[in-house]
């Protein structure tokens, strides 16, 4: 296999005590916890689109990283960029990637052209997989970068955008399942509106249903036995995204009865965005039963886009994990890190230091939330607090047997209500501070 980061060790778990930039702290891939290797748990991901392409390029300025990796041919770029990605999941012990169509292989002049290079990436990639062990956490379809989905791709006003863009999920389901992939997400790129004066949302709303019945029903014809995920975001690019939050998200798939075969794929900075903690949206998913797979990044709140920076923050890494953990932990979906390093940190140097941030701060999210569940008093503290639903008149409601007029009769025998207790918010913030840095 060609060589394209010499400078690169692999990247080894060293303890906490480590000072050496180029490993691990926490991270330790093969270290059995709870059951099974930590790397079962977490199972991370590379993200191909700003891993492999993304080079730094902002609204005032080109790439400031140069991921041509050696040539201007198309094609060789795009088998270079195949080797590079399973070159730097070996370094860094990563056993997935996820990628959309356009990532792994360019556009074409006609969707005939752009297909057959999928093929010849595709047979590259699968040969690349089974040599290095790795899989594919999902596949995905770049529906909003090339201009013809300047008004959305689903919800295009325009018919023949409908219909491109079904073909173009077609295939992109098609080299997700070539490849086994355990996934196959939408993210509604530019599945909203700019401006009401313009736009028939019920008829957009309908044919985006429409377009993920079609084309999720065509995948288990041709033997997808995957996660079908919904990715929610609530602006960026377009003023207002259908697929705004999870709470959204789900009741459009009820509505539309496509809960069955849809999860949710839930994205930190996603989160944040939408006025939700990432912890919210993870409970929302699996309250409900549509928790799926995770974008790892954080935003910045100081900042009002999607930054997709790698995550830091063990606040948020270790309440996310304790979702993922009640949720019962991953089955088809993973950690897969939708995140860049900035645009100042432009070496591969970066790209592994924020990967290796990234999984550190997952891997002691993780050793916390164990240490939150092992320690017994959060979930201690919420039991007790529903407990007046365990007896009486409570119990009758918990089983829905206590009818309207019997809620009644209570209610004026009670007078008022004289048992509200304290919610004790602070108490329990010292207690998670304590169990996270005593
Ligand atoms: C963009 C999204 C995108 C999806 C995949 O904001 O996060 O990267 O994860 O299409
Ligand atoms: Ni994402
Ligand atoms: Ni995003």
């Amino acid at each position: 296999m060609k060589e394209f980061f010499p400078e690169i060790p692999i990247i080894k778990y060293e303890g906490k005590k480590s000072e050496n930039p180029l490993a691990f702290r926490f991270y330790d891939p093969d270290e059995v916890i709870a059951g099974k290797p930590m790397r079962e748990h977490l199972k991370f991901a590379v993200a191909y689109w700003h891993t492999m392409c993304a080079g730094g390029t902002d609204m005032f300025g080109v790439d400031t990283h140069d991921k041509t990796f050696g040539t201007s041919d198309p094609m060789e770029h795009a088998k270079n960029k195949a080797y590079a990605i399973f070159e730097l999941m070996n370094k860094l012990s990563i056993d997935y990637f996820c990628f959309h169509d356009r990532d792994i292989a360019p556009e074409g002049r006609t969707l005939a052209e752009s297909n057959e290079r999928l093929d010849v990436i595709t047979d590259l990639m699968a040969e690349l997989m089974k040599e290095n062990g790795k899989k594919l956490l999902w596949g995905t379809a770049n529906c909003f970068g090339n201009p013809r989905y300047m008004h959305g791709a689903g919800t295009s006003p325009n018919a023949d955008v409908f219909a491109f863009a079904a073909a173009q999920i077609k295939k992109a389901i098609e080299i997700t399942v070539k490849l086994g992939g355990n996934g196959y997400v939408y993210w509604g790129g530019r599945e909203g509106y700019e401006t009401l004066l313009n736009t028939d949302m019920g008829l957009e709303l309908d044919n985006m249903a429409h377009l993920l019945r079609i084309t999720s029903e065509y995948g288990r014809k041709i033997g997808f036995k995957g996660d079908y995920y919904i990715e929610p975001k609530p602006k960026e690019p377009t003023k207002h995204q259908y697929d705004f939050d999870a709470a959204t998200v789900i009741g459009f798939l009820n509505k539309h009865g496509l809960s069955k075969d849809f999860k949710l794929n839930i994205e930190a900075n996603h989160a944040t965005l939408a006025g939700h903690t990432f912890q919210h949206e993870l409970a929302m998913a699996r309250v409900n039963g549509a928790f799926g797979s995770i974008d790892a990044n954080i935003g910045d709140m100081l900042l009002g886009w999607d930054t997709d920076q790698f995550p830091t923050n063990i606040y948020d890494t270790t309440l996310c994990m304790l979702e993922v953990l009640k949720a019962g932990g991953f089955t088809n979906g993973g950690l897969n890190f939708d995140a860049k390093a900035r645009r100042g940190s432009n070496t591969w140097e970066d790209t592994v230091y924020a990967h290796i941030a990234g999984m550190d701060a997952f891997a002691l999210g993780f050793r916390m939330a164990l240490k939150i569940m092992d320690d017994g008093r959060l979930d201690t503290f919420v039991k007790n607090r529903y407990a007046s639903y365990s007896e009486g008149i409570g119990k009758k409601i918990l089983d829905r047997s206590a009818t309207i007029e019997e809620l009644e009769a209570y209610a004026l025998q009670m007078g008022d209500v004289k048992t509200n207790t304290s919610g004790r918010q602070e108490y329990l913030e010292n207690v998670l501070n304590g169990i996270l840095f005593c």
